[in-house]
């Protein structure tokens, strides 16, 4: 797949009240967004069931424009990469919060009501995961907004809409770190490192960051991570590595990378009967795994991750207000803000590994 042109081709329509549907849609200003790994995989082609033409993004944070029938929220907001109904049985449930009415079950690349609201030149261009935030003007159902804090800076906690929720989710709500734990965690971009500063939150003892771009660690160290190392040092795979490291293997492992071998590393690091190894990264496009079910059978759990187990709708306000009150700072997680029509180059800063978050302003 070509790399997808993404600059100066959105035309919004306003947004529509279908009769008799019971999904509202919102038109929102995005004021902020961040690149996310997940983008990236887009751009690749390597997302599944993606349509394109197709205006990716989906770490923003913007006001409401425009309001639909029945919909009763107002600015600022932050849209919900995975939308909230509080309907469905998965909303219903303490204990998931993948709901149901998503973009997960059906085509995530057209509205709920299967249209689509933007065109370029008379084309339909699709949306992406219900909310396109490489848009300046986006449309999206009312489960996948967010009221936010009046005050929140919103070139900051756009990166609550994707990467610092899921990080930092995938060890509290995910893993459920215990203090005094030990914790590996593969991959250290923007939620790699969002994985250490939850470990680290969690009262975890060592925190053990891996990645191929050393440049990453000295950030990581800062969060927390005690340690750090890169597989291409060792001639051992890096699982055989961290069990002798640490006797029998992490207590907690998390891949953050979205590669198939390091999820089976993840899975082999972890201690064989009471580790939990949770994978964030996004599987590659009709992607197998293979492993030794053996790794499981002695009581290995193997857990995903989906924006940190949060219900979005619930938690991202929360989250948020924890940042105005200083419990968290994701703003070290951010080493480039560009105006939007840089966005390439946010890519290509992504690509080169210089880049942990670019944030593009409107
Ligand atoms: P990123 O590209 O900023 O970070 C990936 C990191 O992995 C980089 O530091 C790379 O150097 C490193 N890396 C690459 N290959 C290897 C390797 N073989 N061994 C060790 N390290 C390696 O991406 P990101 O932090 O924005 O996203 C990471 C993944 O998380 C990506 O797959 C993305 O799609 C996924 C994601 N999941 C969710 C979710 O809800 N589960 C949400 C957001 C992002
Ligand atoms: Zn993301
Ligand atoms: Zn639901």
């Amino acid at each position: 797949m070509a790399p997808v042109s993404i600059v100066n081709v959105t035309v919004l329509q306003k947004p529509v009240s279908i009769p008799g549907l019971m999904c509202p849609f919102i038109s929102i200003q995005i004021v902020a967004t961040g690149i996310c790994g997940t983008d990236d995989h887009v751009l690749k082609g390597s997302f599944p069931n993606m349509d394109y033409p197709v205006i990716p993004g989906h770490e923003g944070a913007g006001i409401v424009e425009s309001i639909g029938e029945g919909v009763t929220c107002v600015k600022p907001v932050i849209p919900l990469c995975l939308p909230q109904c509080g309907e469905c049985s998965s909303c219903l449930n303490p204990d998931t919060n993948c709901c149901l009415k998503t973009h997960l079950y059906e085509s995530q690349n057209l509205m709920p009501d299967k249209t689509s609201r933007f065109t370029c030149k008379g084309k339909q261009i699709h949306h992406f995961l219900w909310i396109s935030t490489f848009s300046e003007y986006t449309v999206m159902p009312d489960s996948a907004i967010a009221r936010i804090d009046d005050d929140a800076p919103l070139d900051k906690v756009c990166l609550f809409g994707c990467g610092f929720s899921t990080g930092y989710g995938a060890a509290i709500n995910t893993a459920k770190v215990k203090p005094g734990s030990t914790c590996a965690i593969f991959g250290l971009g923007g939620v790699g490192l969002s994985v250490v500063i939850g470990c680290k939150a969690a009262g975890a003892s060592r925190i053990i960051g891996i990645d191929i771009n050393k440049d990453k660690f000295t950030k990581a160290r800062d969060l927390g991570a005690t340690e750090c190392i890169n597989p291409q040092d060792f001639k051992k795979p890096i699982q055989e590595v961290l069990v002798e490291m640490m006797g029998h293997g992490v207590d907690y492992s998390f891949e953050v990378i979205g590669r198939v071998d390091t999820m089976a590393a993840a899975l082999a690091s972890c201690h064989l009967s009471s580790g939990t190894c949770v994978m964030v990264g996004a599987p590659p496009l009709g992607s197998q795994i293979s492993f030794d079910p053996m790794l499981l059978f002695t009581g290995r759990t193997w857990k995903g991750s989906f924006i940190g187990g949060w219900k979005t709708k619930d938690s991202i306000p929360k989250l948020v207000s924890g940042y105005m009150e200083k419990k968290f700072n994701p703003d070290v997680l951010i080493t480039h803000t560009l105006p939007f029509d840089k966005i390439n180059e946010g890519f290509e800063l992504l690509h080169s590994g210089k880049s942990i978050r670019t944030i593009l302003l409107y």
